[in-house]
């Protein structure tokens, strides 16, 4: 096998054991890597409704063909584990050292299984594995730990941390690597703390398999200087992701006050241009020369490194327009380790909640220090911080009063900075992600507000969504590799396939990884329903409170609009329909057969007593 190191390492916590295991061609094939290994290992060895917080969860660190190989951006690593957030299969994708160090230690994969008897991390240096503990790391943040084991291993050693939101499982925990990534969104920082496991450190000596080492070296760093160049001349690095929001605010689509406004005009204290000009570092992962990461300094004078999303959900979201007190909330989710979107939505829904009536507390829409005080508590769990520490939907659902409604998640996901109150392409992107509201699956919202009508509930916008979700899953979420080059820079979509065949001998074409891509899809929509039996359609829709008439905004260019019921559930239809899944959003025997899952289909209708429908629903007159 080329391209691929074909390794398992099997690390059991409770034990302190581990073991080399071996993949087969016709999985890699099958799977790619990166989350298609994830998805089917997870789907395989979990038992359906297993604690996402228990010794049988399990914790994978996945890479896969191209990750780490000399070319444009391959420094991405994937964590996954089933969530404690979403109680379903979940990722993220981190920029880290460890993509290179465990591709060079000859694994593709990490499974960690069972718990600690006491804080420890974790030490790969090609074929050993040392099991080391972690008591004076315990309680530290994500930069003191990560300072204390770089010292130890050196600069380039891969290290994956967590932080005190990991350690007491908030449900929204992060892991952390590098000086400002963080990934897996949906709790995996949790899991990572539920198995006792503060860390994970990798190093490696070996050659990274390639079929063809002499041309992937030569186009991969003519590349790297192509895609340097394309940045350069496009500028998007300037202001990096947070370039979004002064569009996201002239369009009507940035999240203010809990989403209940969708504008503001004090949001450009807090755009690209002020972050840029405020930068004072500047950070990236291993083998890119885009290197977005912006830092600034917080209001306490330390370096936080800013996001689009950061921003926008500890910001406005919160209407917190001092740009300082906005970061000192960001440098404390990264110190915690707690996924900034998350965090910035439940506190806005803590803080709208009381607006309501619906709770009683001391939390006002823009009261910063009361936020970062709120911040620290959700880490430690503390008083009210108990409550948050569980995410938006867990939280209302206890306090009840009809807050669910304005809780801003799907699948118990929190949604990411977009507001889509009149934007139905994007509300179904979340709608539909199979993981949770998750831009990271498909981000329609420029083609919709630049090229379609908005406001239109056409069968292109749910073609377009299941197109995004088929290409980013299957290469940018299984390479796995960072989509930046594509996405903003227009770098061509077919040099990913092309890469892939240089790195394993193969001649894929756009199509092999569509293909896939649906069968990804169709696989994760199973563990979904695997893991909640009576899912019905109402499981695709954005938060409620989008339909109804008191979101719309008084004034501003989408005064009075909001989504509409009957008219979004006919474009839940059409995204059903060209995935040849059922009326409740299952996807078919028929078509999980087709995709080369009829063992997984005999699987789901077995666990979750679930009577696939044989024919997809139709759409009369399409
Ligand atoms: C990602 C999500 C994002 S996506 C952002 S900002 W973005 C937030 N970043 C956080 C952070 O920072 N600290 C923190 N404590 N929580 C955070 N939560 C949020 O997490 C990230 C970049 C970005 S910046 C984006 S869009 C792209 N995402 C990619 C993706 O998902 N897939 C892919 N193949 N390529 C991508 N490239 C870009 O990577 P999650 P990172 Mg992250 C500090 O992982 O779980 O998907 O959450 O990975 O290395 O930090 O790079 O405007
Ligand atoms: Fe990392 Fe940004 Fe480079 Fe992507 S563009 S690899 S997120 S630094």
């Amino acid at each position: 096998m080329k391209g691929w190191t074909g390794n398992i390492l099997r690390i059991n916590l409770t034990r302190q054991t581990f073991k080399k295991e071996h993949f087969d061609e016709a999985f890699a094939r099958k799977w790619i890597g990166g989350r298609g290994f994830a998805l089917k290992i997870l789907w395989d060895e979990l038992k359906p409704g297993v604690d996402a917080l228990g010794p049988d969860n399990k914790l994978l660190v996945v890479l896969g063909p191209v990750a780490g190989v000399p070319m444009p951006n391959s420094g991405k690593t994937i964590v996954a584990a089933k969530s404690p957030l979403t109680g379903t299969y979940a990722d993220g994708n981190i920029g880290s050292h460890v993509t290179i160090q465990l591709r060079k230690a000859g694994y593709d994969i990490v499974i960690f299984e069972g718990k600690a008897a006491a804080p420890e991390y974790v030490f790969i240096q090609d074929d050993k594995v040392s099991f080391l503990p972690a008591t004076d790391l315990w309680g530290k943040g994500t930069f003191e730990t990560h300072k204390v084991l770089e010292g130890k291993y050196g600069k380039t050693a891969g290290i994956l941390s967590i932080g005190q939101a990991g350690e007491n499982k908030v449900l929204y925990a992060v892991v952390r690597s590098m000086e400002g990534r963080a990934g897996g969104r949906p709790g995996i920082g949790a899991v990572m703390g539920s198995k006792n496991l503060k860390a994970i450190v990798v190093k490696g000596t070996k050659e990274i398999p390639m079929a063809d080492p002499k041309a992937m070296k030569e186009r991969g760093l003519a590349d790297l200087k192509t895609v340097g160049a394309m940045d350069k001349k496009s500028q998007w690095s300037v202001q990096g992701t947070n370039a979004v929001l002064a569009w996201c605010n002239e369009m009507a689509a940035l999240p203010v006050r809990n989403h209940r406004h969708s504008q503001h005009p004090e949001a450009w204290k807090l755009d690209g241009q002020r972050t840029s000009e405020a930068r004072v570092a500047t950070y990236g992962c291993p083998h890119c020369t885009m290197r977005c990461g912006i830092a600034i300094l917080d209001k306490e004078g330390r370096e936080s490194e800013i996001d689009y999303e950061n921003v926008g959900m500890l910001g406005p979201n919160l209407e917190i327009f001092d740009l300082k007190q906005m970061a000192s909330l960001n440098y404390m989710c990264d110190d915690y380790g707690m996924d900034t979107i998350s965090a910035g939505a439940t506190l806005s829904w803590y803080a709208d909640a009381i607006d309501q009536g619906a709770t009683r507390g001391d939390f006002k829409f823009g009261d910063a220090e009361r936020a970062k005080q709120l911040a620290r508590m959700i880490a430690l769990r503390e008083g009210i911080g108990d409550l948050l520490a569980q995410g938006s939907l867990k939280a209302a659902r206890k306090v009840g009063n009809h807050s669910e409604a304005y809780a801003m998640q799907c699948k118990g996901l929190e949604l990411s900075a977009y507001n889509c109150k009149f934007v139905p392409g994007q509300a179904l992107a979340f709608g539909t992600s199979a993981i949770g509201a998750h831009h990271k699956e498909a981000w329609i919202i420029t083609y919709e507000l630049k090229f379609s009508e908005r406001g239109a509930y056409g069968r292109d916008k749910a073609q377009k969504v299941v197109d995004l979700q088929r290409i980013r899953s299957s290469i940018f979420e299984s390479l796995p590799i960072c989509r930046f080059p594509w996405i903003e820079l227009g770098w061509d979509l077919k040099n990913y396939p092309e890469y892939f065949n240089v790195a394993t001998g193969s001649d894929w074409t756009l199509d092999d990884f569509t293909k896939t891509g649906d069968r990804l899809y169709a696989l994760l929509k199973a563990f979904w329903t695997r893991e909640h039996p009576d899912t019905d359609r109402t499981a695709d829709y954005p938060p409620r409170i989008y339909f109804d008439p008191v979101i719309a905004d008084k004034d501003g260019i989408i005064a009075g609009k909001h989504l509409e019921l009957d008219k979004y559930d006919q474009l839940l239809d059409h995204y059903y329909d060209i995935r040849g899944w059922d009326k409740r959003g299952v996807p078919t025997r028929k078509t999980m057969n087709s995709l080369g899952l009829r063992q997984e289909a005999e699987e789901l209708s077995k666990a979750a007593k679930v009577e696939q429908d044989v024919v997809p629903m139709g759409i009369p007159g399409v």
